[in-house]
């Protein structure tokens, strides 16, 4: 679908011959570059000044060799990438992600996404992403301590605590960070919060663990609220059994829904009971196992193996909390079918923009991923701060300031689309609010 304005539209063109192949980054530009037409319309300058143009230039890519050896002898070799896209309003921030399907397009999409989400949280963080195509599954606890000391051996000429603070994404939890960490003060001779996401005893954040699936259930519970629902006596699916996954679970359920379905890259489980989620923080953080397990110590419980299907279950809320562009038009068809009435994203960009069309053409209640998973990056900087100022805040205190972050973030979005004539587009308003604060920063400092 191309772009309703002659100059971004043209923009759009540029992007894809500048970056040939890379899909997921034109998705992203493309969905970005559609909400800020009636921005541009009103303040042409952002065209004038250049503004819009560098948006779509990441200021720097940093991509690398990663050699390490197995626990066998093998050597092998990986990529490393990190993208420092824009550091308009504050140091670049974002994670690091180690998966397979890791190419510089899937870390640009990531990175361009971070800048707007990161502004949206209304903390001084710029927008960054990482990773390398190394597959930590299956590999021992020394193995990916090798992989993790090889990555930072490189990076950290790169990051700093003022510079670039990089963080968790798919692949990497608390051990690569430690590890990750490590090397860094080995390296550096320095303790310093350069990246976050780290563990309690040495600098890490109470809450950080939990933030991006609590983050992601308080979004949606303003979202909720304002339709005059919530989350209590719901049925609700989510994919994933990772990270954001596992506690948004946790979150949804305390607020009293009932999360029947979890899923991995192999397959989904279907509990109608209601998913036993300690076993399943059991199985998933604590064993690495495969989802398959549940199904064979919970006789309620349905394995299906394949993924993609686990929209088909009827739910009221749909929480995607896996990968990019898991969720696609054939899934939204089924879920409105079903009587779906609210879909929250929890990973980056999982619905297709045809998906998320037929969502919001439904009137779905549709929250997306920028505003609604900010909650992770939130609690990052959060960190951040107490780190600076050498102290730690209670479980209580760093949950109550998400809370609130979460609400403002709600409130700044649907605010956004009613001023730019979008009004109860959550994607065109977080898009907007996020955008203007980099924006009118872009324009202070001048032609850099
Ligand atoms: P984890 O590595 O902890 O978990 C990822 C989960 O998604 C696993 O269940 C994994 O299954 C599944 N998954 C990964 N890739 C695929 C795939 N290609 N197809 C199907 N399933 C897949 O990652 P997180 O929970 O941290 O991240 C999940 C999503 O949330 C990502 O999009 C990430 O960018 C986003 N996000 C994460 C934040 C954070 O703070 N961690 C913050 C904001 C967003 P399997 O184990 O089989 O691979
Ligand atoms: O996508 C994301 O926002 C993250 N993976 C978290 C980034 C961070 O710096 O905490």
């Amino acid at each position: 679908m191309s772009i309703n304005h002659a100059y971004l539209s043209g923009l759009m063109d540029r992007v894809i011959a500048r970056n040939p192949a890379e899909p997921e980054f034109h998705q992203a530009v493309r969905e970005v570059l559609t909400s800020l037409v009636p921005v541009v319309e009103a303040r042409p300058e952002f065209i004038k000044e250049g503004v819009m143009d560098c948006l779509v230039e990441p200021e720097r890519i940093i991509k690398f060799r990663v050699p390490w050896e197995d626990e066998q002898g093998n050597v092998h070799v990986n990529r490393g990438f990190r993208v420092q896209f824009n550091s308009a309003i504050g140091p670049y921030k974002g994670g690091l992600r180690f998966h397979p399907t890791v190419y510089e397009g899937i870390i640009k999409f990531l990175g361009f996404e971070q800048i707007f989400k990161n502004s949206l949280t209304g903390l001084p963080i710029g927008g960054g992403k990482g990773g390398s195509d190394f597959n930590p599954k299956g590999r021992t606890d020394l193995e990916v301590m090798r992989f993790c000391q090889s990555f930072m051996t490189e990076l950290f000429k790169y990051i700093g605590p003022d510079t670039d603070v990089p963080a968790g994404d798919i692949g990497v939890g608390g051990r690569e960070i430690g590890y990750l960490f490590g090397q860094y003060k080995r390296l550096r001779n320095e303790f310093t919060g350069v990246l976050t996401g780290k563990g309690l005893t040495y600098g890490g954040s109470l809450a950080r663990t939990e933030a991006t699936g609590y983050g992601l259930c308080y979004f949606t519970g303003c979202m909720l609220q304002d339709a005059g629902r919530s989350f209590d006596g719901e049925t609700v699916v989510i994919s994933g059994s990772g990270n954001v996954a596992l506690y948004a679970c946790e979150k949804a359920m305390q607020l009293g829904a009932k999360v029947v379905a979890m899923s991995d890259s192999a397959g989904y489980v279907y509990d109608r009971d209601g998913i036993d989620l300690p076993y399943m923080k059991d199985l998933k953080e604590v064993r690495r196992g495969r989802i398959c397990e549940y199904a064979e110590s919970h006789p309620g419980a349905a394995y299906h193996a394949g993924c993609r299907d686990i929209w088909s279950i009827p739910c009221g809320i749909a929480l995607p909390c896996a990968t990019q562009n898991e969720l696609d038009l054939d899934a939204a068809k089924t879920l409105i079918r079903n009587g779906c009435f609210c879909v929250s994203e929890g990973a980056n960009m999982p619905c297709t923009p045809e998906a998320v069309d037929a969502l919001q053409a439904a009137g779905v209640l549709f929250a997306p991923a920028k505003a609604a998973n900010a909650g992770g990056v939130a609690t990052s900087a959060l960190e951040m701060s107490q780190n600076s100022m050498r102290f730690s805040w209670t479980f209580q205190e760093v949950d109550d300031h998400l809370k609130k972050i979460m609400v403002d973030l709600y409130r700044n979005a649907k605010n956004a689309a009613e001023q730019y004539g979008t009004p109860g587009d959550l994607a065109a308003g977080a898009n907007i609010a996020g955008f203007l604060k980099v924006g009118e920063s872009m324009l202070a400092y001048g032609i850099i």
